[in-house]
C-alpha cells in the first residue's frame, strides 16, 4: 500500500494553517468567535466527527468550515469501510473528508485501527498467527496512506469491558492474541507514522471507576515499560442514564499525570435548554482545568444525523440553528456570541464587503478531478469577487466553468465570468477539472475578497 500521493508539503501546509488562521481572525473581527477560533485562543481544537456522505450539503459544510477546527471521520476509517476484504484497500470516502479538511486548514483525528466493532467478518475467522500479521498490515495499510497528515490516530478503541470487573472485552483480537494485542497494536502504529499521536480511546471512562481503572493501570504499566502512547481519549457519550460525572476534571487530570494527553474525542450530551448547556459547560471546564486536554471533539455536526439523534445531543440542530449548548459552549471557551452593534465598524451594516471560499471535489477518476469553489458572501452585498487557487505543482487545469482565471506558475486567481453580483449571504460556484499527473493532492484555496 503506497502512501497518497496528496500529501501536502510542510511549506503548503503550514500555508494553509495561516491561511486559515488569518479568515479566522478575521470572521472575529466581523462578528462573533466561532468554536474553533474561541478553542484557539485556549490552546485547544474543537473538532466534530464527519460523514463523507453529508458534505454535498451547503449548509452541513458551511457549518462544519465555519465552527470547527478538526475533523473525525464518523465510519469512514473503520476497518469494514477500508479492508474489506484482506489486502484490498479503499480510502475513497475516508479521502473526501481528508481533502476537505486540509482545504480549510483543520486538523484529521483517525478513527480507528483496532476495534472489535465494524469488523468484516474474515479479520474473525483467522488463526492467530494470520490474525496478528493482518492487524499489524491494517495498522501499516491505514497509516501509510495517511502519513504525515493525522494529527491523532485512535489506535485502539474500546478493548475493556463494561460493569465492575475491569476485564478486558471478547474480541478476535483478545481472545486470540491475549493482552498484549494493544501493546502490539500501539508499537506497529509507532513505526507507522511517528508523527502521530497515538491514542486509547475508550467510554464509560469519564469518571473514576472500574473500567476507567483498568485503562489506567493499562496507561501506566505502557509508560514505566516504554511502550508507545501519547493520549487517551474519553468518548463522553452522555445522557440520564450516564450523566457528566461529578469526578470528570479529576479524572482527566490523573491520567494526564501519568504523562499522557487527554482528549474529548466522541462528545454527546442527549437533552435540550439550559440543563443541556449547563453539562456542556461542565465538559468544557474540565477540559479546559486540565494543562494536557489538549481538544474537544462532538460526534457530529446536527442533531439530525446524530447516532442518537431522537436525543438531540449535539449543538445544532437539525435546521443548523445555533441551540443553547452552542452557546454555552462558546462561552465557556471565553468566546463572544455577541453580534455587536450593527452598522458599526466591523460588523453587519458597515457597508464592507466580504466572502468566504470553501472547496469541494465533485467528480473523481484515477488521471483527473473535478473541483467546485463556492463563494459566499459575507453580511453585505457583493459585487466582485477574486479567490485563488493553488494547485499542487503536477497538476493542471484543462477547463474551468462559471469564473475566469488568470494563472501566475501553480497558482491561479479566479474572478466571476457572470456571476459577481452576490446578494448578502448568498452562494456562487465555480468549477474546474484538473489532470492529477501523479499528484492526487487536494488544491488550496486562499482568502476570498470581495468589493
Ligand atoms: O456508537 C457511537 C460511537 C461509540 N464509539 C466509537 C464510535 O465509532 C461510535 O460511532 C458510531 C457511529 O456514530 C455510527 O454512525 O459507530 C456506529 C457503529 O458502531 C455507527 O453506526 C453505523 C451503523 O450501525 C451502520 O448500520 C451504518 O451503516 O453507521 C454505519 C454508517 O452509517
Amino acid at each position: 500500500m503506497s502512501m497518497r500521493l496528496r500529501r501536502l508539503s510542510r511549506a503548503a501546509t503550514a500555508g494553509l494553517v495561516a491561511a486559515a488562521a488569518l479568515t479566522a481572525a478575521a470572521h472575529s473581527a466581523e462578528a462573533a468567535d466561532t468554536l474553533g477560533s474561541a478553542a484557539a485562543g485556549q490552546g485547544r481544537y474543537f473538532g466534530t466527527a464527519v460523514a463523507a456522505s453529508h458534505l454535498g450539503e451547503a449548509d452541513y459544510t458551511a457549518t462544519l468550515d465555519r465552527e470547527f477546527s478538526s475533523v473525525t471521520p464518523e465510519n469512514e476509517m473503520k476497518w469494514d469501510a477500508t479492508e474489506p476484504s484482506r489486502g484490498t484497500f479503499t480510502f475513497t470516502s475516508a479521502d473526501r473528508i481528508v481533502d476537505h479538511a486540509q482545504s480549510q486548514g483543520m486538523d484529521v483525528r483517525g478513527h480507528t485501527l483496532v476495534w472489535h466493532s465494524q469488523l468484516p467478518s474474515w479479520v474473525g475467522s483467522l488463526g492467530a498467527s494470520d490474525l496478528r500479521t493482518a492487524m499489524k498490515d491494517h495498522i501499516n495499510g491505514l497509516m501509510g496512506h495517511y502519513k504525515g497528515e493525522i494529527h491523532s490516530w485512535d489506535v485502539v478503541n474500546e478493548a475493556f469491558q463494561d460493569g465492575g470487573s475491569g476485564a478486558r472485552r471478547g474480541s478476535p483480537f483478545q481472545d486470540k492474541l491475549g493482552d498484549g494485542f494493544i501493546e502490539e497494536a500501539f508499537r506497529t502504529a509507532r513505526a507507522a507514522d511517528p508523527a502521530a499521536k497515538l491514542c486509547y480511546n475508550d467510554y464509560n471512562t469519564d469518571g473514576v471507576n472500574a473500567k476507567s481503572n483498568a485503562v489506567y493501570d493499562m496507561v501506566k504499566d505502557f509508560k514505566s515499560r516504554g511502550v508507545p502512547i501519547d493520549c487517551v481519549g474519553f468518548q463522553s457519550h452522555f445522557n440520564s442514564n450516564s450523566p457528566v460525572p461529578s469526578d470528570y476534571r479529576q479524572n482527566l487530570q490523573r491520567f494526564a499525570d501519568l504523562g499522557v494527553d487527554v482528549q474529548i474525542t466522541e462528545l454527546d450530551i442527549e437533552g435540550s435548554g439550559s440543563a443541556q448547556a449547563a453539562d456542556y459547560t461542565k465538559v468544557v471546564e474540565a477540559c479546559l482545568a486540565v494543562d494536557r486536554c489538549t481538544g474537544m471533539t462532538v460526534w457530529g455536526v446536527t442533531d439530525k444525523y446524530s447516532w442518537r439523534s431522537g436525543g438531540t445531543p449535539l449543538l445544532f440542530d437539525g435546521t443548523y440553528q445555533e441551540k443553547p449548548a452552542y452557546d454555552a459552549v462558546l462561552s465557556a471557551l471565553g468566546g463572544s456570541g455577541d453580534p455587536g452593534d450593527p452598522g458599526e465598524p466591523g460588523e453587519p451594516g458597515d457597508g464592507t464587503a466580504s466572502c468566504t471560499a470553501t472547496y469541494t471535489r465533485t467528480a473523481d477518476w484515477n488521471s483527473g478531478y473535478n473541483g467546485q469553489v463556492t463563494i459566499t458572501a459575507g453580511d453585505e452585498p457583493v459585487s466582485a469577487w477574486t479567490v485563488t487557487v493553488t494547485l499542487p505543482a503536477q497538476q493542471s487545469v484543462s477547463s474551468l466553468w462559471n469564473g475566469t482565471p488568470t494563472w501566475s506558475g501553480n497558482v491561479m486567481t479566479v474572478k466571476p465570468s457572470w456571476n459577481g453580483t452576490l446578494a448578502a449571504g448568498a452562494s456562487t460556484s465555480f468549477g474546474f477539472t484538473a489532470a492529477k499527473n501523479g499528484s492526487d493532492a487536494a488544491p488550496a484555496v486562499g482568502t476570498c475578497t470581495a468589493s
